[in-house]
């Protein structure tokens, strides 16, 4: 048995303002913090093994770029067994050790690639599923399109990207209704306002938000033919782009 998620109290008591960090705090706390934080967070990793059940290809590749613990290359396993290589990509080191800790309690065949690494440059190649779930929105601007560029000339013909982001909006008004509603999303799932409070000023730095067109005309502009938002909740939302 996996051990139980910590519960997430990393932002629980006062603390000067920090830039948001993927640490051994937060990579403990990390599964409960996703469910609490993310709406429709356990539906969209089950529609990623859905995915990937239409997508991978056989002696291809996978990969899960920012993948924390793994719960979007797990679903993918759950779903495709040994047909493909997976490989799991994650520069919180954090992170990569619980994940790497979780697998080998798992003893998979063939193992799932497990790498420190940064996303932008690590090595994509012969790939027919890409998941950047929560990733992207942490690149700095400038770093955003090249990646993207790298991910598609590394699918196959056919291969999809799986892009999912937190999102911000142009008209002002519109942004600070969704913010407020997600607030309450927040205090749903239990956290208090010191909670709220100080995990959006940590991550107000560290997160890059764009607009849903702004990804739309990238994910275009780097060559995906087919571009669609199948899941939107809230200001949070993932695209489905296929080469
Ligand atoms: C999930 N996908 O559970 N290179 C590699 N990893 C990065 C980079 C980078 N440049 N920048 C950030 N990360 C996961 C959830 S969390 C989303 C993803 C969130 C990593 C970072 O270390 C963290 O583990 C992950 O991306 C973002 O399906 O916390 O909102």
């Amino acid at each position: 048995m996996p051990p139980k998620p910590r519960i997430d109290r990393v932002f629980a008591h006062p603390r000067p303002v920090q830039p948001f960090a993927f640490d051994a705090d937060v990579a403990d706390a990390f599964a409960d913090m996703a469910v609490r934080s993310i709406p429709g967070y356990d539906a969209i990793i089950r529609q990623i093994g859905a995915f990937a059940r239409l997508f991978v290809a056989p002696q291809s590749r996978v990969y899960d770029l920012g993948c924390s613990l793994g719960a979007a290359i797990l679903a993918v396993r759950e779903s495709v067994g040994t047909q493909a290589h997976l490989v799991a990509v994650d520069n919180s080191a954090a992170m990569i050790e619980r994940l790497s800790v979780a697998l080998s309690s798992r003893a998979l065949h063939p193992p799932i690639e497990v790498r420190c690494e940064d996303a932008s440059t690590t090595e994509l190649s012969d790939a027919s599923l890409v998941v950047l779930n929560f990733t992207l929105q942490f690149l700095d601007v400038p770093d955003k399109q090249p990646l993207l560029q790298r991910v598609y000339d590394a699918l196959l013909p056919g291969g999809a990207l799986v892009l999912s982001e937190k999102l911000t909006f142009s008209d002002a008004q519109e942004l600070a209704r969704i913010e407020s509603l997600y607030y309450d999303f927040k205090r749903h799932n239990g956290y208090n306002e010191l909670e709220i409070r100080q995990k959006r000023d940590a991550l107000e730095t560290a997160l890059k938000l764009d607009t849903r067109q702004a990804h739309l005309e990238r994910l275009r502009a780097v060559g995906f033919s087919e571009v669609r938002e199948w899941f939107h909740c809230l200001n949070f939302s993932s695209f489905l782009a296929v080469r």
